[in-house]
C-alpha cells in the first residue's frame, strides 16, 4: 500500500487518510494512492461508502506545485477526480484546515462534503497565474451558479465553512475529529439510503453575460490573464457537455501553465518562503525577543513600533522630548486604530496594546531590559554613532542593537560600540507596519545568532525577510538608484517622465518612477545626489533639472508640486507644466537634441538597468541568490508579482537577449552600462539565474 495514503475500514465505511505533510499536497504518490485505495474499497463487498480525510493541519492544500514544469505523471488530477466521482460507492470528503485548488476539486469529485467550522475552501490557482485544472471550473458552477463560481475562481480567496455551506459547496458542518464526524456522516448517508450524487450529472450553470464578465476581470490589471481564462472555462461549463467542458478547461489550463505569468507567480510563491530559510541558520537559536526598543518616533519609528505591537511584543519607544513623545504616541495610536478598523485586532487587543504594551519615554535608561533596540533616527552617520554609543552603555549584555538605516555603512555603526557582534541592520520599508519587506543587513562582525534573531523578528512581524550585505543601499535601494538613473538618462535624451511612468505602469508596476519619486519626496533624491556628488565618476550623467524644483521647495506629493501637481485633499494629479521647460533648458545647456522613445525601448532600458545592477549585487554577495533580489523588488518596490521579479523576467526574456541590449547601450555610455560579469558568465555557460537559485538551495 501507499505510504502517503492509509486505508482502514469502520464497518461499511472505507477510510482513505492522506498523510503527506506538511499540507497534503496532491503529489503523484498521493494521487496513485487514492486511486488504488478506491479500487480496494470497491473490491470489498462489505464496503458501502468511502471517506476521504486528511491528516495534519489541512485536508489538501492543492496540487503539488513542486511537480509543475516536470513531465506529467499519471494518474493526472482531473482523471482522479472523475474516477472518484464515478465510483459506485457513496464518497464523502471530510474537510478541515484548508481545502484549496486541487484539494477542493477532489472534494467536488466526492458525492458529499462535511467540514469543520474553522475549515476554509478555495480555488487560489489565479495567484499562481493559473485556473483550476481538475474540474473546478466545471463542477463548482454546477453547485453555486456561474457568478459565484467566477468570483471564487478569479479572486482565489479562501471561503469560510459557513459561507461555503450557503453556496452549496459544503453539505454539513460539524465540530469534532474530521475522521470521526466523517464516518458518522457516512453511516447516516448509508442508513438513509442516500444516493451517489455526481456533480457532473447536475444541470449546467445558466448563462450570464460572459463577455462583460470577462472584460470586467481583465480590466483589473495585467495579472488577471488567468482570471480571464477562468471566466471562459466557466462559460464552457454552461455551453458545452461536461466532457467537452473538461476538455476546454484542460486546454485553457495548459495554456496558462506554459505562460510566463504563471512561471513568474509560481517563482514568487516558492521564493517568498524560501528566501527566509538560510542554510547557515539551521540549528541556530535566536536570542530572546519579547521586548523591543525603538529610537525615534517619526514615520519609520512609529511604524516599526506599531508592527511590533501588532505582533504582541512589548515596545519602549524613546523620543527626544515630551512633545515629540506625545506626537509619536499619537502616530502609533492612529495606526492601531487603523488596524482595529481593518479588523486586524479586536477592541480589547487595541486597548491592551495602547495602555500596557506601549511605553513612550525620553530617557534611554528605559531601555535597560529590552531584548533588541531598533534605531530609526535621522540618516546621518554622526547621529547614528552617537545613538549607538548611548545604547551600548544602557542596554543589557546580549541585547541586540539594530539600525533601520536605508543605506549607511552598518560596519561603521557597529564600530561605534563595544559589542559589534550584537549590531545588525534591520531595514524596514515605509509604512513599516504595512510593507512586507525587511532587509536583514549582516555586518562583518554580526554574530550568527543575531542574524537568526533578525529573521525571527521578521517572522514574528509577518515580514518577507531577505539577507543583505553591507553596501550603499544594500539590495533594493542600490538597484533602485540604478534603474532610476536609467529613467533620468532617457528624460535627458528626449523621453517625457510621463511617458516613462505610463510605459512602466502598462508593464505592470503599481506606479512609474517619477510618481514614486513624488510620493517618497524629491528631497530624498536631492540629498542623495548632493551626498554622492563628491565621489561622482567623471563619466556619470546626473540630471540637475529637478534640483531646480527642489530649490524652490517643491518636493512632490507632500508639498503639492513635483513631477506632478497634486490637488489638496485628493489623489488626482496632473503633469507639472514646469517640468518640460526645465528639461528643455537642461537639454539645451548640454547640447542634447531630444529624440523619441518607444514604450518598448523605455521598458527595455529600464529593465536592463535593473537586471544589470541586480546581477552585480548577486555577484558581490550582497544578495545570496538571484531569487532574493526578486523578492526584494516584489515586496519593497512594487515590481509586478506576475512577472516573478527582475531576474526571473530576465530568465524568461533570455539572458543572451538581455546582455545583447546592455552591450548595445554600453556603446553610448560605457560607464553606466558596464555589463555584469556574472551575467556574461551565465550567458557564456548557457545558464540562467534560476540555475543559480537551484544551486544555492542545495
Ligand atoms: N504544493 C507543494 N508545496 C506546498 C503547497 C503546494 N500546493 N502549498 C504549500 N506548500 C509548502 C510550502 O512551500 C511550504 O514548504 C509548506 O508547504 C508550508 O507552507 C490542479 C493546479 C496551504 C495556505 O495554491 O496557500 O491545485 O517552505 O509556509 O503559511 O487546479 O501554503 O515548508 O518547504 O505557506 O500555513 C493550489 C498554496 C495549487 C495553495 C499553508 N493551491 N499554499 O500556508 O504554510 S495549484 C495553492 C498555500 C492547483 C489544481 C491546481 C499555503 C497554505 P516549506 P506555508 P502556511
Amino acid at each position: 500500500m501507499s505510504d502517503v495514503i492509509s486505508y482502514s475500514t469502520s464497518g461499511p465505511v472505507a477510510i482513505l487518510r492522506i498523510q503527506n505533510p506538511p499540507v497534503n499536497a496532491l503529489s503523484q504518490a498521493v494521487r496513485q494512492g487514492l486511486s488504488e485505495a478506491m479500487d480496494r474499497a470497491e473490491a470489498d463487498v462489505e464496503i458501502k461508502a468511502v471517506l476521504i480525510v486528511g491528516e495534519g493541519r489541512a485536508f489538501i492544500a492543492g496540487a503539488d506545485i513542486t511537480e509543475f514544469g516536470k513531465p506529467p505523471m499519471e494518474p493526472n488530477l482531473p482523471d482522479l477526480c472523475t474516477r472518484i466521482e464515478a465510483s459506485p460507492l457513496v464518497v464523502i470528503a471530510s474537510m478541515h484546515g484548508v481545502t484549496l485548488g486541487g484539494g477542493l476539486e477532489v472534494a467536488l469529485g466526492a458525492h458529499y462534503r462535511i467540514a469543520q467550522p474553522t475549515a476554509r475552501v478555495g480555488l487560489p490557482e489565479v495567484h499562481l497565474g493559473l485556473l483550476p485544472g481538475a474540474g473546478g471550473t466545471q463542477r463548482l458552477p454546477r453547485l453555486t451558479g456561474a457568478e459565484k463560481a467566477i468570483e471564487a475562481v478569479t479572486s482565489g480567496r479562501q471561503i469560510k465553512a459557513d459561507e461555503a455551506r450557503e453556496m452549496g459547496i459544503i453539505d454539513k458542518i460539524e465540530e469534532g475529529d474530521p475522521q470521526e464526524v466523517g464516518v458518522a456522516y457516512a453511516m447516516d448517508l448509508i442508513s438513509s439510503g442516500a444516493p451517489r450524487r455526481a456533480i457532473s450529472e447536475m444541470a449546467a450553470p445558466s448563462s450570464i453575460d460572459w463577455d462583460a464578465t470577462y472584460d470586467g476581470v481583465m480590466k483589473k490589471g495585467r495579472g488577471q490573464i488567468s482570471g480571464g481564462a477562468g471566466v471562459r472555462a466557466v462559460q464552457a461549463a454552461s455551453e458545452l457537455s461536461f466532457a467537452d467542458g473538461m476538455a476546454a478547461e484542460r486546454k485553457l489550463f495548459t495554456e496558462m501553465l506554459a505562460s510566463d505569468q504563471s512561471k513568474g507567480m509560481i517563482h514568487a510563491f516558492f521564493n517568498e518562503r524560501a528566501v527566509s530559510n538560510l542554510p547557515e541558520l539551521k540549528g541556530v537559536a535566536p536570542r530572546a525577543l519579547q521586548s523591543i526598543g525603538v529610537i525615534g518616533g517619526g514615520t519609520m519609528g512609529a511604524g516599526i513600533a506599531t508592527a511590533a505591537l501588532l505582533a504582541q511584543m512589548e515596545v519602549v519607544l524613546i523620543e527626544t522630548g515630551e512633545a515629540q513623545a506625545a506626537a509619536a504616541r499619537g502616530r502609533i495610536e492612529g495606526s492601531l486604530s487603523g488596524a482595529l478598523k481593518r479588523g486586524k485586532i479586536s477592541q480589547s487587543q487595541h486597548d491592551a496594546l495602547v495602555t500596557s504594551a506601549l511605553t513612550v519615554a525620553v530617557n534611554y535608561d528605559s531601555l535597560s531590559t529590552v531584548d533588541l533596540v531598533i534605531e530609526a533616527v535621522f540618516e546621518d552617520m554622526a547621529v547614528k554613532k552617537e545613538v549607538f554609543g548611548k545604547l551600548d552603555a544602557v542596554c543589557k549584555p546580549g541585547a541586540i542593537l539594530a539600525s533601520n538605516t536605508s543605506y549607511l555603512d552598518v560596519d561603521e555603526i557597529a564600530a561605534a560600540t563595544s559589542r559589534p557582534a550584537d549590531v545588525i541592520g534591520l531595514h524596514f520599508f515605509s509604512p513599516a507596519h504595512i510593507m512586507k519587506l525587511l532587509e536583514v543587513v549582516v555586518a562583518d562582525k554580526t554574530a550568527i545568532d543575531v542574524v537568526a534573531t533578525g529573521f525571527e523578528l521578521g517572522k514574528r512581524l509577518g515580514k518577507i525577510s531577505v539577507r543583505a550585505g553591507v553596501c550603499d543601499g544594500f539590495i533594493g535601494n542600490r538597484i533602485l538608484a540604478h534603474y532610476r538613473t536609467a529613467a533620468d538618462h532617457m528624460v535627458l535624451d528626449g523621453a517625457s517622465p510621463y511617458q516613462i511612468d505610463r510605459a512602466l505602469t502598462d508593464f505592470g508596476f503599481a506606479m512609474g518612477p517619477f510618481a514614486v519619486a513624488d510620493l517618497a519626496g524629491l528631497d530624498i533624491g536631492w540629498m542623495t545626489r548632493k551626498r554622492k556628488a563628491a565621489g561622482r565618476h567623471p563619466d556619470e550623467r546626473v540630471p540637475t533639472y529637478i534640483d531646480k524644483l527642489c530649490e524652490e521647495g517643491h518636493f512632490g506629493r507632500k508639498t503639492g508640486e513635483g513631477y506632478y501637481l497634486y490637488e489638496a485633499g485628493s489623489h488626482a494629479s496632473v503633469p507639472n507644466p514646469k517640468i518640460p521647460v526645465l528639461i528643455a533648458d537642461e537639454q539645451a545647456a548640454l547640447e542634447i537634441t531630444p529624440r523619441d522613445f518607444s514604450d518598448e525601448e523605455i521598458v527595455t532600458r529600464y529593465m536592463c538597468a535593473m537586471v544589470n545592477e541586480a546581477a552585480k549585487v548577486v555577484e558581490e554577495g550582497i544578495a545570496r541568490r538571484p531569487a532574493d533580489v526578486d523578492m526584494v523588488l516584489l515586496f519593497g518596490y512594487g515590481f509586478p508579482r506576475f512577472r516573478g521579479g527582475p531576474l526571473k523576467w530576465a530568465d524568461l526574456q533570455g539572458l543572451d537577449k538581455v546582455l545583447a541590449n546592455i552591450e548595445r547601450f554600453a556603446q553610448e555610455d560605457a560607464w553606466f552600462w558596464k555589463p555584469s560579469a556574472l551575467l556574461e558568465q551565465l550567458v557564456t555557460s548557457g545558464r540562467s539565474f534560476d540555475d543559480l537559485n537551484r544551486a544555492q538551495a542545495k
